[in-house]
């Protein structure tokens, strides 16, 4: 059999998938304050003020808001370290993770 281009890229090239992205939702409750919910989002995940606020009606509003993606380990991380927050201070505010389509 002879050899075609795509037989020496394939003995070339390795195969690298793209990490599966999750998403952080926020979770909106009856009793945690708005200003620490735009707090939190603010200083776990870099958002302004304006797109904490906006995020954070999002999940007023509907009952959840995506907040952010990243590879597993970092969406989870994150979704622990700012639900950590909230216990901290005796809010029941919520971030969970799931897997994009
Ligand atoms: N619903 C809360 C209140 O009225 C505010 C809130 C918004 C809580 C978003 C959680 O994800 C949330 N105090």
């Amino acid at each position: 059999m002879t050899k075609t281009d795509t037989d020496v890229l394939d003995q070339t090239r390795p195969k690298v998938e793209r990490p599966r992205l999750y998403k952080v939702i926020l979770l909106n409750d009856d009793f945690t304050p708005r200003d620490f919910v735009v707090r939190v989002l603010k200083a776990e995940f870099g958002m302004n003020e304006a797109q904490a606020r906006q995020v954070m009606m999002t999940a007023h509003q509907r009952g959840a808001c995506v907040v952010a993606v990243f590879i597993q380990d970092i969406a989870e991380t994150k979704a622990t370290r700012a639900t950590d927050m909230a216990r901290k201070e005796g809010f029941p505010l919520l971030f969970t993770t799931e897997p994009e389509e």
